[in-house]
């Protein structure tokens, strides 16, 4: 018999590579999937089952990281063997202007999933994904001894939820772990976070559809890998002897005045025509500079990334051109596998 699975935030970026790699592995995998107006799967599409499909191994459930007993529930229907939770209001500018639903989403809920797991007695372990969001102000290079100082409502919930899934490990004796995951990005990055708008721009104007893109700060410091890298070490924390948490990251830095040189240059184009300011996307307080120390992950999980920033601006540049040319020419836009 294989595992079988639970992931909150299958529908997002991470969720949809970690469900391709734990089919692949031969477990049965079951999403959370919020309830929206219009379909919001568009990321796991190409590995949906029908209802009717008999022995399914990917199956969505409608539930929410707000509702506590919809996840009991969950969790005794489904007694997953492990848990990733993925879910949460993710972006750090959107949380200045939704503070309390973030705080609730990416803390709380993390509360209530580790809750859940309790009430409802199932033997699991659990991913926790927190972030290098949480070591804001704290300058580089980050590792797991550093000292948190977040500088975003998501930040200050992401520590929440770090530091819970600690108590529970400590508390109750349970198999709950921390990936510190420094910003990872693909061609299935959501529109708004800086690389996926960059590159998205990039292909536009090359397109002639658009001739501007406006920006906020250019200096902030990144240390930016590649999304299917990243879900591999996620499986990897959850199949240790011992639960421990672990910094994730590449531990090269690029500011993103560097990766918009970096994704204009390789479609030819010269940023300095199209770039223009808007305070807007300003944050209130900024994190200036994220560069992890992954010796760790390196050590005891034996993970390396592979695509470092500058090839990684090149995927994303290729697959929204790719994406923008099938869009002219009226075929059925498909996000890149
Ligand atoms: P993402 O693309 O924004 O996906 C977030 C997922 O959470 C989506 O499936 C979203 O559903 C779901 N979600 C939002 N609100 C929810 C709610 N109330 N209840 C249940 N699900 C909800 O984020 P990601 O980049 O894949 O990141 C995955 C996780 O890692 C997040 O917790 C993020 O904070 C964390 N993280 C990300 C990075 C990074 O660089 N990507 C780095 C460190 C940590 P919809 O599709 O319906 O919106
Ligand atoms: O792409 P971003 O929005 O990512 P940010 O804030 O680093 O957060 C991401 O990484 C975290 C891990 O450290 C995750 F936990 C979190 O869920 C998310 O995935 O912004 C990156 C940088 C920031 O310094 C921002 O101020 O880019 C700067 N920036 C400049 N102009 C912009 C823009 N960011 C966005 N989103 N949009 C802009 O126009």
């Amino acid at each position: 018999m294989g595992k079988t699975a639970l992931i909150t935030g299958v529908t997002g970026q991470d969720g949809s590579y970690l469900a391709e790699l734990l089919l692949s592995k031969g477990y049965t995998v079951h999403g959370l999937v919020r309830r929206s107006s219009s379909f919001n799967t568009e990321r796991v599409d190409h590995i949906y089952q029908d209802p009717q499909t008999a022995n399914r191994s990917f199956v969505l459930h409608h539930a929410d990281l707000s509702d506590g007993v919809a996840l009991v529930n969950l969790l005794r229907d489904i007694r997953p063997d492990e848990v990733y939770n993925l879910g949460a209001q993710s972006h750090v500018r959107v949380s200045f202007d939704a503070p309390l639903y973030t705080g609730d989403v990416t803390g709380l809920g993390a509360l209530r999933l580790l809750e859940a797991i309790r009430a409802s007695g199932v033997d699991t372990r659990i991913y926790q994904a927190s972030s290098s969001e949480m070591f804001g102000s704290t300058p580089p290079p980050q590792n797991e001894q550093t000292p948190f100082h977040p500088r975003s409502p998501y930040g200050a919930a992401k520590v929440f939820a770090y530091w819970t899934t600690v108590n529970y490990r400590e508390a109750y004796d349970m198999f709950a772990v921390n990936g510190i995951l420094f910003n990872h990005e693909s061609p299935r990055r959501g529109e708004t976070f800086v690389t996926r708008k960059i590159t998205r721009a990039v292909a536009r104007i090359k397109a002639g559809l658009q001739d501007h893109l406006y920006l906020g700060n250019l200096d902030a410091v990144r240390d930016w890998g590649y999304a299917p890298e990243y879900v591999d070490v996620m499986w990897r924390m959850l199949q240790q002897d011992e639960p421990t948490d672990y910094v994730v990251a590449t531990g090269v830095a690029a500011t993103v005045r560097e990766f918009v040189e970096s994704s204009f240059s390789h479609a030819g184009l010269d940023w300095t025509e199209h770039v223009r300011y808007d305070a807007k996307y300003e944050r209130p307080s900024e994190v200036d500079a994220l560069i992890g120390d992954a010796s760790k992950a390196h050590d005891l999980l034996g993970w390396k990334p592979s695509v470092l920033v500058a090839e990684l601006a090149q995927i994303m540049v290729d697959a929204d051109i790719r994406q923008v040319e099938d869009q002219l020419a009226g075929a059925t836009v498909r996000i890149d596998r």
